[in-house]
């Protein structure tokens, strides 16, 4: 049988275990080719391409060199934000918050793009699956300085209470670091999005090796 390329997306999806999130301005001088190269080189297999601060242009222009990197690795490129440039780019998928586009007209535009939404509690994640998102993440679990206005902190524990609920994958992020991270496991997250901890880090293929043993050194999610 032939693999749809949403097939081909989601098992790349579900392959996941850590999820870089891009910020050059926290990058420690690194630009974000080169934190992507090292985050390849660590192991992960899913990428977001995240920069608020860049121009669409600019911004299409870094989306077109980070797939061709993607694609060669066969690693899953998600934009930030940003539908139109995820399908000019041919991006893997886009990742909407609660104020962009809503997902169900992301939906109706894109049916081949794995769709992701940032949630912040049982009620928005089980919308944004209705709406058609073929993940969500949930968060902040702990206080972060990377994103401003992000004060309603969940705490590890809501990953529990929310988890059970939900059908379809889910990345948990926010302040999640090397002194934190058996927390989020212990709750049952097995997807991990995070910025600064890996974007911050002096070595950065090295801590994406080191995460990525420590989320499968717990079991799988069924
Ligand atoms: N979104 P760090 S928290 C971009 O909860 C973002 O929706 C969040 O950065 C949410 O790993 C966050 O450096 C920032 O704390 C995460």
């Amino acid at each position: 049988m032939k693999t749809t390329i949403k097939a081909a997306r989601t098992a790349l999806l579900l392959d996941a275990d850590i999820y870089p999130v891009t910020c050059e301005k926290l990058s420690n001088g690194r630009t974000d080719l080169e934190v992507l190269d090292a985050v390849i080189e660590g192991g992960a297999r899913m990428i977001q391409l995240r920069e608020k601060d860049l121009s669409k242009r600019g911004l299409y222009h870094l989306a077109l060199k980070f797939r061709e990197v993607t694609a060669r690795a066969r690693v899953l490129f998600i934009i930030n934000d940003h539908l139109d440039i995820a399908l000019a780019a041919e991006a893997d998928g886009v990742h909407l918050g609660q104020d962009d586009l809503p997902l169900a007209a992301a939906r109706r535009l894109a049916p081949d793009l794995i769709l992701g939404a940032s949630t912040h509690s049982l009620e928005e994640a089980l919308r944004a699956k209705h709406d058609g998102a073929d993940y969500v993440n949930i968060g902040p679990i702990f206080p972060t300085k990377t994103k401003a206005g992000v004060d309603r902190l969940l705490g590890p524990e809501a990953i529990a209470a929310i988890s059970p609920h939900l059908d379809i994958p889910f990345t948990v992020m926010g302040g999640i670091n090397a002194s934190n991270i058996d927390r989020v496991l212990e709750n049952g997250a097995r997807r991990i999005a995070m910025v600064s901890a890996i974007t911050m880090a002096p070595d950065i293929a090295e801590t994406v090796r080191a995460f990525r043993k420590k989320i499968r050194s717990y079991s799988r999610p069924s």
